[in-house]
């Protein structure tokens, strides 16, 4: 769930941000409410421990897994085009940066790029790719941030002399929002963004079939990488998961227009948490993931809906997938 009015930018000046949960205190809470609740359902975010963000660069990898490829490939054919919209000395501030392979191509593309935010919840995995992305580009002033950017974002006040601002969101990650939370975020980027653009990437509708494989593939990496889910529950907070007591169920529910993860209990079984103990019965399942699918028109009407003017769009040959320019208000 987003928390609505936490997020805001951090100007100069500003004095550190108001008492926020650790990340383990969250992820226990947020876990023990999973468990507790009806249906039971967990935050995706909290897949991306070091294994889990390992895990999902081998997805990544995947010949299932069309939409990172598809993406890269979209972003390499129109990088001058892009480049030339975002104008010279931009600052990017990237959601949810993992391995930087993206920002790269752009940066390769643009005019004299100023600056590079990179936000991330999984600081580690962050801090490497970081530090190898500004040994690469010693001009350019990286500056990785640690932070849940469902939750509240403090970015750092404008460089003196920077272009425009460009947030950047590959990777249909917006796709794990609700479209209420997808909207809200939006008009939080909006005013971080005042002024400049949002180059976001959004996964397309599409034959269930391929959208089936891209979320089962035939070497079970995607099972491993939602299974992932409880083994970090065992590592972080004491419980005693037995991995091979849940199956990976991913589907797509054409209604809602999302694939759907779920862990699905294969027995009845107990955990305990926090003091606490809860039954699961055969067949229950722990929600933890929703991937939202969009039509071109349906993402621009809610780029609309937020603020934002929609500019070009860069799409496959094949319609997989598509690459939105999106103008912030002023
Ligand atoms: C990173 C959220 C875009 O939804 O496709 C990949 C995560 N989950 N395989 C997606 C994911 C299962 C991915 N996003």
């Amino acid at each position: 769930m987003l928390s609505r009015g936490l997020i805001r930018p951090l100007e100069a000046g500003d004095s550190e941000p108001p008492e926020v949960r650790s990340p383990a205190g969250a992820f226990a809470h947020d876990m023990m409410r999973a468990l507790a609740s009806r249906p039971r359902s967990i935050s995706p975010k909290y897949f991306y421990d070091a294994q889990g963000s390992q895990l999902f660069d081998r997805i990544c990898e995947l010949p299932e897994y069309y939409p990172t490829r598809t993406e890269l490939r979209i972003l390499t054919q129109n990088a001058r085009e892009i480049a030339a919209h975002m104008g010279p000395r931009a600052e990017i501030v990237e959601f949810g940066a993992g391995s930087l392979r993206k920002i790269r191509l752009l940066l390769d593309a643009m005019d004299r790029p100023a600056r590079y935010l990179p936000i991330d919840i999984s600081g580690e995995h962050l801090a490497q790719s970081a530090a190898a992305l500004q040994r690469d580009y010693p001009g350019l002033d990286v500056r990785p941030v640690e932070a849940d950017y469902t939750q509240r974002l403090l970015l750092p006040a404008r460089l003196p002399g920077a272009g425009q601002r460009v947030g950047f969101f590959p990777g249909s990650t917006i796709g794990n929002f609700t479209p209420p939370e997808a909207l809200h975020f939006l008009e939080i980027a909006g005013q971080v963004l005042r002024g400049g653009a949002l180059l976001v990437g959004a996964d397309l509708i599409k034959d269930p079939a391929v959208l089936h494989a891209a979320y089962n593939d035939a070497q079970g990496v995607t099972a491993a990488f939602n299974l992932n889910l409880l083994a970090r529950a065992n590592r972080e907070l004491g419980t005693r998961f037995a991995l091979d007591q849940f199956a990976h169920s991913a589907f797509y529910n054409a209604p809602h227009q999302r694939v759907e993860m779920h862990l699905v209990s294969r027995r009845r079984q107990k955990i305990a948490l926090g003091g606490e103990g809860y039954e699961i019965e055969e067949g229950e399942a722990l929600h933890t993931e929703n991937s939202h699918k969009f039509t071109v028109d349906g993402f621009r009407a809610m780029a609309q809906r937020a603020g934002f003017r929609p500019g070009p769009v860069w799409i496959d040959q094949d319609r997989l997938f598509s690459v939105h320019w999106l103008r912030a208000p002023n």
